[in-house]
């Protein structure tokens, strides 16, 4: 797996399709600016930023759901052929965007590693978004991403191509806010939730690592969903949507840190970041530390490059 992390590619798509405003398609250029590249880099990995994919038509403000998810659908299998053409050794960072795109980003991930098995998924978030266009209370496509994952809802969305999650192999992280529908939905399909109060009480390390078990065990490979939101509003106000009482930034990357030794971690995603609300670059910072902690060299590489260049000459974190 060190050999995987040294391709990591970090692909941007600045779509706003699913949300409420258009900020959250200003993301990746923002990140970029802010360093994201660097930073991933000055932990040692291999890493590039060659593209970043934006809608081909953007249907106006107050336009029919109709054409929304038609537009969403559009952009989410751009985005799933990108992934599917990319080379086998890299390693995918999707950074959105709202997470509408993340349609596009799993159904990729998991026709890459269909030859080899099926696809697990923990998607950390304060939300469930797995409303269908009939269910749905707001209207906005970012609140439906996981039930077209797992194959419910409108064709536009549930039929990009690409093989279904399993909702026996798909976590959810940090919940908080949702509407009845959408919790029966997943109940109904099986889908196991580590609300926030469960994360309280347990702590995210503990929680983190049951996820693992559930998203390693019957699959190829897993990947991990992380819609911003998910983090306390207090301390990561730069969302679409933001919650209180949410992970803290600093317990999230602690808990993502064991992503450094599991060989079949195979792409992660990073969504909902909105530079409106980041005037000073603070939240920007937390993505570069969350996106490192996550994909940073494992212990074993780390190791190694001690032995080759002294113990303080990169920064692991
Ligand atoms: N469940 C609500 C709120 C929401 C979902 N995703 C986000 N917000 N970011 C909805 O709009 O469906
Ligand atoms: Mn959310
Ligand atoms: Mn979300």
């Amino acid at each position: 797996h060190a050999d995987m992390r040294a391709v990591v590619q970090v692909i941007g798509v600045a779509s706003a399709l699913g949300a409420p405003g258009d900020g959250p398609a200003a993301g990746p250029a923002a990140l970029e600016r802010h360093g994201l590249l660097q930073r991933l880099k000055g932990t040692g990995i291999g890493a590039s930023w060659q593209e970043t994919l934006e809608p081909v038509t953007t249907p106006p403000a107050g336009a029919l759901m109709r054409e929304r998810l038609d537009a969403v659908g559009a952009l989410a299998q751009r985005v799933a052929d990108h992934l599917t053409a990319l080379a086998p050794e890299v390693f995918p960072l999707v950074i959105g965007g709202d997470h509408a795109v993340g349609i596009g980003t799993w159904r990729g991930v998991a026709s890459r590693i269909a030859p080899r098995g099926a696809l697990g998924l923990i998607w950390i978030d304060a939300h469930l978004d797995s409303h269908t266009e009939r269910s749905t209370h707001s209207g906005n496509i970012h609140g439906m991403p996981l039930a077209a994952l797992l194959g419910e809802g409108d064709a536009a969305l549930s039929g990009v191509a690409g093989p279904r999650l399993d909702p026996a192999n798909v976590v959810i992280i940090g919940a908080r806010a949702w509407e009845h529908e959408e919790h029966e939905r997943l109940t109904r399909l099986g889908v196991q939730v580590f609300d926030m109060a469960e994360v309280r009480e347990r702590g995210m390390g503990a929680v983190f690592c049951d996820a693992l078990s559930v998203v390693r065990e019957r699959t190829a490979g897993f990947g991990v969903s992380i819609d911003l939101d998910a983090l306390d509003a207090a301390a990561f106000p730069a969302v679409t949507c933001p919650e209180t009482e949410g992970i803290a930034p600093d317990e999230l990357c602690a808990a993502l840190l064991a992503l450094r030794g599991c060989g079949d971690f195979v792409a992660m995603e990073i969504v909902e970041y909105l530079p409106d609300r980041d005037p000073g670059g603070m939240c920007a910072d937390w993505v570069a530390n969350i996106a490192c902690a996550a994909l940073g060299p494992s212990t074993y590489l780390l190791r190694a490059k001690e032995r080759e260049f002294g113990a303080h000459n990169y920064a692991p974190l």
